[in-house]
């Protein structure tokens, strides 16, 4: 079944072209409930998926409705119990623990493959519509009209009266039959091309070769080796953390949810060693992994981890000021004399001093910056937000230089729910003219956000280096501003600082960047990898070239990347080869 997938979007600077592409398609936004609940009667739903018949994209939607369904409402019930809506849904491995079973199957005999009878006469028995449906309307909607296998309609309408328990719903809510059809095209995007996904495989030794999507059937599995990959990483010991994110990438494109039955399986995957495997399966057995937990409640894991949260502060640094005796945020705080919410660094002159933003000042004072808006900066951006600062700043360059367009790539372009900041990739849509026309906008442009009181700190600036041949550098030989800008998107419309990067290229390298750009880290990584060890070429955000004359590459679009460096096509939201 093809999905629309999340939107791509892009932007011009042309009036005629000024909407965000997700005003073509009418983006559906979930509707919620608002009114006063008790969460004491909220039940949460445990949903088994089962993968026979439903193809490893639709599983991964699926499985990715309900964990960006658990992070909007975990956002909602920050906000008090007011809007706390009523559905609370867990995946489970475990088809025995789960109150709800998903499935594509619609024969008993098939059913009875993989869950015995006498379970599956217990549950509730659905369709996938069951989920996008409840996830859509905020509330378990009754199983009647969703029955999976007809053998079962008596048990799985009854066991709807104990999910309506935490329900106090009116059918009111349920959405349309129109609104059911639109409910994966709620944005203007291009599909999966499902023939393209299949060329792909899960076996592949290079993440660029394997479809891994934002959240695969593995995840919590994924997260708890996360620990340990980040436990390396604050200690500085990259080989190991490397092996845990490589091994991370091999489960996310992991098609199947690993049970004792198939965990053999995994031992064809590349880059599960012993150690990883013994994990995976104490995992599976306990739901936790010794090492992780144990991480988890290390006070020096703890301290690490929180610095690292801070711009400008990376493992190296945290380890210096940990080693200093400093253990808590509010102790940097004190270290580096700063407010909290008070930031008058005088920071723009950064934009004239371009050498000096690699100086230990300039990254003292990024990390004072980050230390002071760090409530602000630590909370994730909503996608329409993101969508939103886009559309700001392109009006914005539109008074400075028409013609030009704008993807926004990282996290939000992957399909992401909520980014941790704004990475927007501009150029102009002048293929010949366009290299002259950017040069030196990134400066105006910021200039220009910071006159208008929407760009308050620039952390970095760098220049467009001219071009070098040699292609030495790997993430500088762009126009970057790394900022912090001031969005108004909230619903008290109080201004929240956000981290916004604009990287500007010139039109032959535009597509390379956005590639570059779009990530995941270790998608990236393994496309420089493929590129130099497969291909004999170099790949990187500023460009491609091949090694031996430095013939440079022009793609005119994203594919056009992808086919120069002999790849398949993967669509953004399935290059999430990180946690
Ligand atoms: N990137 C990279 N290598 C780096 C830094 C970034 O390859 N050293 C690429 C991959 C990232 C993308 O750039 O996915 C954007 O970087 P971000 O740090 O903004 O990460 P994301 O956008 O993926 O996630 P988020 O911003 O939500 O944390
Ligand atoms: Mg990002």
């Amino acid at each position: 079944m093809p999905f629309k997938r999340p939107l791509l979007s892009s932007h011009t600077t042309d009036d005629s072209e000024s909407q965000s592409d997700s005003s073509h398609g009418g983006p559906s936004k979930r509707r919620r409930v608002s009114s006063p609940r008790n969460i004491e009667k909220d039940k949460t739903v445990l949903v088994y998926i089962l993968q026979a018949k439903i193809d490893p994209e639709m599983m991964s939607e699926l499985a990715m409705l309900v964990e960006n369904y658990k992070v909007e409402r975990g956002n909602e019930s920050l906000e008090g119990p007011t809007s706390v809506s009523e559905l609370n849904l867990e995946l489970t491995g475990d088809v025995e623990k789960a109150d709800v079973i998903v499935t594509a199957t619609n024969m008993r005999q098939r059913l009875e493959r993989h869950v015995e009878w006498r379970i599956a006469k217990t549950k509730a028995i659905v369709t996938p519509l069951w989920l996008q449906d409840s996830v859509k309307s905020g509330r378990p909607v009754p199983y009647g009209s969703y029955i999976a296998v007809h053998h079962l309609e008596d048990e799985t309408s009854r066991s709807h009266d104990t999910v309506q328990d935490a329900s106090s719903g009116s059918p009111s809510n349920m959405p349309s039959e129109a609104e059911k059809q639109s409910c994966w095209q709620t944005e203007p995007t291009e599909l999966i091309d499902t023939t393209e996904v299949e060329l792909l495989s899960h076996t592949a030794k290079y993440s660029c070769l394997r479809p891994s999507p934002l959240v695969c059937p593995n995840q919590s599995l994924v997260k708890e080796i996360d620990v340990i990959r980040q436990g390396r990483n604050v200690e500085g010991e990259e080989r190991s953390m490397l092996s845990y994110s490589r091994a991370i990438s091999v489960i996310k494109a992991y098609p199947h949810v690993i049970t004792k039955h198939n965990i053999r399986d995994l031992h064809e995957l590349p880059f599960l060693g012993v150690k990883i495997l013994s994990m995976i399966e104490e995992f599976l057995k306990t739901g936790q992994i010794t090492e992780a937990q144990r991480m988890l409640a290390d006070p020096r894991f703890q301290s690490l981890s929180a610095f690292i949260t801070i711009h400008g502060i990376g493992p190296h640094t945290a380890r210096r000021l940990y080693d200093l005796g400093l253990r808590t945020l509010e102790e940097l705080e004190r270290y580096y004399e700063v407010k909290p919410g008070v930031s008058d660094e005088e920071t723009m002159p950064l934009l004239d001093a371009e050498a000096s933003a690699n100086t230990e000042a300039a990254g003292e004072q990024s990390i004072k910056i980050g230390l002071a808006l760090r409530h602000d900066l630590g909370q994730t951006i909503p996608r329409d937000e993101v969508e939103e600062i886009n559309g700001t700043i392109m009006r914005e360059l539109g008074h400075i230089q028409k013609g030009c367009k704008s993807v926004i790539a990282g996290g939000y372009r992957r399909g992401k729910p909520q980014s941790n900041d704004v990475d927007i990739v501009i150029t102009h849509t002048d293929w010949n003219l366009g290299s002259q026309k950017v040069k030196g906008l990134c400066r105006k442009l910021v200039q220009r956000l910071h006159e208008q009181g929407l760009v308050t700190h620039v952390m970095h600036l760098s220049g467009f280096h001219e071009h070098n041949v040699l292609r030495t550098h790997h993430w500088d030989s762009l126009e970057k501003a790394l900022t912090v800008f001031v969005s108004r998107h909230n619903s008290s419309r109080q201004n929240v600082y956000r981290r916004v990067d604009l990287i500007f290229t010139a039109p032959e390298v535009f597509w390379t960047a956005v590639v570059g750009w779009t990530g995941s880290t270790m998608f990236e990584r393994d496309l420089r990898l493929w590129a130099k060890q497969q291909k004999g070429m170099k790949f990187d955000s500023s460009g491609i070239s091949r090694r031996h004359d430095s013939k440079l590459y022009h793609p005119r679009t994203e594919r056009d990347v992808f086919k120069v460096l002999g790849l398949v096509y993967i669509h953004p939201t399935l290059r999430n080869a990180d946690a």
